[in-house]
């Protein structure tokens, strides 16, 4: 049934999201409409309270971002976006909440570093417009996410790496800072103890944060951003600042975002691949499921191996789907302000 709802009711796609997220979902499924279309459609506008319709017409704006950390990004990003202003700041400025967080261990200050103690950081930004922006291997920079944007705006490139990237930084403005907090050093130090890589991955959920978001103007945009994989090799990349794989906009069809082993999602362009199921018609958990079994197949075992993708369509459906289960995103949509479970293939 909720098959029909999404493929049949088109302009209603909104509300119907709300509609899914009823505690009576259940029950609201069960109300007999069958009918196809706007005649489905005119039923459940019908079945709903005059205010809550009146609520729903003010869908957007929609923030959507990766793991717990997204909430605290979310309440920032819907700051601008409630303001007037556009997904591309509200994603910006939601990230950087999680960016100059220093108790968190996976995405800017207080980031785990690589095996020699380097903090090293991945982001990327894309806009309405398909203008992308990324930095990758960028050291003592605490919001690599303001760095891209600058990549995105002030050059004619879209990816900065490393000792150029640093430097492009510090001429905008940006001020070199010691990323390496004292906690995460002694973590780093307790890991040299036995020095053995493995990589850990989104179990405690804190990790890279990706945000997706769509403006008052119905107007998309992303951001991804993380330290990447603890105790990584020196100069090891993952997917977040890579167009296509962490991150994928098109204003015309929506927007996913990868959290995750990053090899993993390159390896099939992840982001870009929900993107390009979605414009085919696929609801967004959906396209994110599908490119989930993509990874799946296209690995020998998946054993340890965690990959979590959110998506956000042009009409305001979202969804997100994982490997394992314990990935969630959080939500932030009318009045809706929560953490959500996503659906998985697997348990651990
Ligand atoms: C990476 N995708 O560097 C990132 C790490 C991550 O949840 O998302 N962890 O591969």
């Amino acid at each position: 049934m909720a098959n029909i709802l999404y493929l049949n009711v088109i302009n209603f796609k909104g509300i119907l999201n709300e509609c899914l997220l009823m505690k009576n979902r259940r029950d609201f499924l069960k109300m007999g409409i069958v009918a196809s279309g706007l005649v489905l459609a005119n039923k459940v506008l019908a079945a709903l309270p005059k205010n809550r319709i009146l609520q729903q017409a003010a869908i957007k704006p929609i923030a959507l971002s990766t793991w717990n950390h997204g909430l605290a990004a979310n309440i920032e990003a819907m700051k601008v976006m409630k303001g007037g202003g556009k997904a591309v700041d509200a994603v910006e400025k939601g990230v950087r909440v999680t960016e100059s967080d220093p108790t968190n261990r996976s995405v800017g200050l207080g980031g785990l570093p690589d095996r020699d103690g380097n903090v090293t950081l991945d982001a990327s930004i894309m806009d309405e417009k398909s203008r992308a922006g990324c930095v990758a291997f960028l050291q003592h920079i605490e919001n690599p996410i303001s760095v891209a944007r600058k990549v995105m705006e002030d050059t004619p490139h879209v990816l900065l790496v490393g000792e150029g990237a640093f430097r492009f930084a510090l001429s905008k403005g940006f001020e070199k800072t010691d990323l390496l907090t004292k906690e995460a050093r002694s973590e780093w130090n307790k890991w040299l103890e036995k020095g053995h890589y493995e990589p850990q991955i989104n179990r405690e959920n804190h990790d890279t944060i990706g945000m997706i978001a769509m403006d008052a103007n119905g107007d998309l945009s992303g951001a991804c951003t993380t330290s990447g994989l603890s105790y990584k090799m020196h100069g090891r990349v993952g997917d977040s600042p890579i167009i296509g794989a962490g991150l994928f906009v098109d204003n015309e069809v929506g927007a996913a975002t990868a959290t995750g082993m990053g090899e993993a999602v390159i390896r099939i362009a992840g982001s870009h691949t929900v993107v390009e199921l979605m414009r085919q018609g696929v609801s967004p958990e959906e396209a994110c499921r599908q490119a989930v079994e993509r990874i799946i197949a296209k690995h020998e075992s998946v054993k340890n191996l965690q990959v979590g993708f959110i998506a956000l369509n042009k009409s305001g459906e979202y969804g997100g789907y994982s490997i394992y289960g314990g990935f969630n995103y959080a939500l932030t949509m009318g009045e809706t302000h929560a953490m959500v479970d996503a659906k998985y293939k697997m348990e651990w």
